[in-house]
Formats: C-alpha cells, structure tokens, sequence
C-alpha cells in the first residue's frame, strides 16, 4: 500500500528558500464566537505573535510576518528534508495548537490554519513581504471602513457601499469623520515580525586588562515595524 503515497515524494526545489504561509480557516466565524473587537483586537494580536514565535523557534525560521489571520515564515534551513506535506501538514498543526495554547479558553470549534509552500529566490524576499504588507495596510484601510459605516448604515448597506469604494476614498471619508489612519497604532497598518537582533556587550577582559566588545543575538517581536525596503532585510540579516 506503500506506493499509494503519491504526494509523499514531492519535494520543494534544492537550493531555494522558502516562505510557509499560513491562514486561518474560517477566522470570520471564529471572530464572531470569540467576540473579538471589530476591527482590530489587541489580545487576538497578542496570541497570533506568541504562534509566531512558537513557529520561530520551533523550525528555526529567519523571519516570520503576520497580520490578521495569516503568518508568513521565510526559511533557510528547510525541514523534513523538503518534503512539501510534511512542512505544510506539521507546520499548520503546530501553529493551531500554539494557538490553542496561547488563546487559553474553550473553544465551539477547534481552530487550523491551511498552509502553503512558496519557493523563493534571493530577490523574491523583499517582493514577496511587501506584497503581504501592502496587503495588511489594505486590510486596515478596509476594517476601519467598514466599522465605521456599520455604525452609521445596516449591515447590507455598509458592505454595499464599501463595495463600491477604492481605498483612497476610504481613507478620505474615515479622514472626513475624524479618523485619521496616520495615528493608528503602527501594528494595525504594517503587521508584526519576529526576527534576530544583536546586543551589545561590554566586558572586561581580566587578562588583557581591557574591555572587550561581543554581541549576543536574542528574539524579537516587532510591533513597530517599519515600510519594509531592500534595507530592512538586509539590516537584520535575512538576505
Ligand atoms: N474582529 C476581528 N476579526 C479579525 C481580526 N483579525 C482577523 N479577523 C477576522 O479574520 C478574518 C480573516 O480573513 P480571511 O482569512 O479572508 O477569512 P476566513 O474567514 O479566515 O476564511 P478562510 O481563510 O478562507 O477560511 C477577517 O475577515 C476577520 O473576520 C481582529 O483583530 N478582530
Ligand atoms: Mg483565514
């Protein structure tokens, strides 16, 4: 029955990086029962960056993105020997346990992720983080207004007329209302990244009699990210 195992041979390509993607399923609905804060909620947050770095830790990834319901690793050590359903399947039932875990309370419904392998090139990593940030500043644009319309139309009418607006005109009219984007936290626009840092550390050297410089790396959660450039990933090393 072995030979039945059709996938069990895809592998993902040698010599490449890739980027694991993750997104919960049916995150709308599980909104709802938990009664998260519309339109965004700070303990949800808080949650999905403590899966982040569960999944940094566990799987030795370099970087790892989130916004909403949907985390980004990008990895140079690939594990399983690159076999694609191990990676998707292990990774996604690691990441819906952690957020079991971290979210600490009972559940109608257990929650998962699905899971997606995207092999990347050197050049592909800036694209590629961008593309997911320009995607979360979209979906803060696009949260907020339908917010604030659901406070002033029902339900149907709000979706409707978001519909029919582009983002710049969203902005404007939460502008128009006193909602002025620029003030809102900077997680809510740009998402969270968890990544490598360096600490300096000064210590004497009691043989040479001197001090003496060395740098100890440590784990970091970004929640004051900025645009991400070419500069941000080659500054913490990731390219
Ligand atoms: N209230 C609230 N909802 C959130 C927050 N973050 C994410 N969500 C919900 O998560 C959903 C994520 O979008 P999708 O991934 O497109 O929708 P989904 O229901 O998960 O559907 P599938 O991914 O296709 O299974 C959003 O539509 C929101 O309903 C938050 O901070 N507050
Ligand atoms: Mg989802």
């Amino acid at each position: 029955m072995k030979d039945y195992e059709v996938y069990s041979s895809l592998r993902v390509p040698k010599n490449s990086k890739i980027i694991v993607r993750l997104d919960g399923r049916s995150f709308h609905k599980l909104a709802k029962d938990l009664e998260l804060a519309k339109p965004y909620d700070k303990n949800f947050y808080r949650v999905i960056s403590e899966v982040c770095l569960d999944l940094f830790n566990e799987f030795s990834a370099s970087f790892v993105y989130a916004f909403s319901d949907e985390i980004s690793l990008l990895m140079d050590n690939i594990p399983f020997e690159g076999r694609v359903e191990k990676i998707d399947s292990v990774i996604a039932s690691f990441a819906a346990s952690s957020f079991v875990m971290h979210y600490g309370v009972d559940f109608k419904k257990p929650p998962a992720f699905d899971s997606r392998i995207i092999p990347v090139g050197e050049g592909d990593v800036f694209r590629y983080f961008k593309w997911r940030q320009d995607e979360s500043w979209r979906n803060c644009v696009n949260s907020h207004g339908i917010s604030y319309l659901k406070s002033k139309y029902s339900n149907d009418e709000a979706n409707d007329k978001i519909n029919g607006m582009k983002l710049n005109q969203i902005h404007e009219l939460l502008f128009q209302n006193d909602i002025n984007l620029n003030d809102v936290e900077t997680y809510k626009k740009r998402g969270i990244g968890i990544y490598r840092r360096h600490k300096k550390i000064v210590g004497f050297n009691k043989k040479e009699n001197k001090n003496q410089t060395s740098y100890r790396s440590y784990v970091y959660s970004d929640w004051d990210l900025p645009k991400f450039s070419e500069k941000f990933f080659k500054d913490i090393e990731v390219i």
